[in-house]
């Protein structure tokens, strides 16, 4: 498995897309010779700007995925903050929702833009399995950008739905964060209340066709208004109805405006090690716990919780023993 990481790191980087679907499966699978891989593609990620959408169910956030990847296709200067290509720029997108209707590279239910996605290898959509993943929800998900990164697409879509803290974890690993709400929906402020203001860098008020969409915008600004962001940036809110791709080009141009903001005096940098700092720890948990856990059967592991159970042993002790690695079966 190993010996042919090199030739597979190869063809993902010359752009095979079964390269690559192969490679985010091992990964997500934490399958023989995940982590040699990610050590091979780690050094050639970093380029991609990784774009995260979250929003309640139903707010529109595949349909705005797959108009923002539409339009970064046919619009590559959209993502050139001062690179100069004008070469087509491919999209990798990472849909982690449940009820996300895109199966193998499509949106069901909508024939003719599942066509279209399939006859363009430029768009590479993957949903993840958001039950039993065996790394962590968040911490997959960000492997599987490395992933896409590594694989040279420039632009990274992950779709997650604004619910829980696995959710904010995939958001925060994102460059930009963008919450999508939309007009009618009643817990509109709920949610903004519920630590997503904070992790918004964009708002999106979609189905800006339907009534309500100006209450919603004032209550966004009223709540801005009470809590500032201590990096002083503002975040925009851009108005759109995605079904019919109305105001996808001022979101890119928003996405565009503080991708060049977060270029300025480092804050790109600064924001990457703050996130990098939070991944170590959790990487590093990870790899203690799977430590202790090798040290010990389960069979020992059930031995000894009955005998915390039965009170003939103290579980700090027993904590500080297996974590200095004194106790092993
Ligand atoms: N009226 C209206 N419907 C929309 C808009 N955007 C998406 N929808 C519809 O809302 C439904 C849910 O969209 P979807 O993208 O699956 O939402 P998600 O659950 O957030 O991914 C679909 O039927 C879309 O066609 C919009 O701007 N206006
Ligand atoms: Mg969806």
């Amino acid at each position: 498995m190993n010996r042919d990481i090199p030739t597979w790191t190869d063809s993902l980087r010359a752009g095979d897309v079964r390269a690559l679907a192969r490679a985010i499966s091992t990964v997500e699978n934490r399958a023989p010779g995940w982590s040699e891989l990610l050590k091979a593609l780690f050094p050639h990620s970093g380029r991609a700007r990784v774009i995260g959408l979250t929003g309640a169910p139903g707010a529109g956030k595949s349909t705005l995925v797959d108009q923002l990847a539409r339009f970064y296709r046919a619009t590559p200067e959209a993502l050139d903050t001062g690179s100069g290509r004008k070469d087509k720029r491919t999209v990798g997108i990472i849909a982690v929702d449940p009820t996300s209707p895109y199966t193998g590279g499509a949106i069901l239910g909508d024939r003719i833009r599942m066509q279209e996605h399939f006859s363009d290898p430029g768009i590479f959509i993957r949903s993840m399995a958001t039950r039993g993943s065996l790394g962590g929800l968040a911490r997959t998900t960000a492997d599987v950008a490395t992933v896409l990164d590594a694989a040279g697409r420039d632009v990274i879509l992950i779709e997650t739905v604004g619910v829980g803290q696995d959710e904010i974890d995939i958001v925060r690993l994102a460059d930009i964060t963008v919450v999508i709400l939309v007009p009618g929906m009643g817990d509109d402020v709920q949610t903004i209340k519920a630590g997503i203001m904070e992790i918004a860098d964009i708002f999106v008020i979609n189905k800006s066709d339907r009534d309500g969409a100006d209450r919603v915008e004032r209550e966004i600004r009223a709540l801005q208004s009470l809590a500032l962001r201590h990096d002083g940036w503002t975040p925009p809110i851009v108005k759109t109805v995605a079904s019919d791709g109305t105001g996808v080009k001022e979101l890119a141009a928003a996405i565009a405006e503080y991708e060049e903001y977060l270029q300025d005096e480092n804050r790109a940098l600064k924001k990457s090690v703050e996130n990098w700092q939070e991944r170590l720890i959790e990487m590093l948990r990870d790899a203690m716990l799977e430590k202790a856990r090798a040290q010990m059967s389960d069979g020992n592991l059930a031995r000894l919780a009955a005998e915390v159970a039965e009170h003939k042993r103290d579980p700090y002790t027993l904590i500080e023993e297996i974590a200095a690695g004194k106790r092993s079966a």
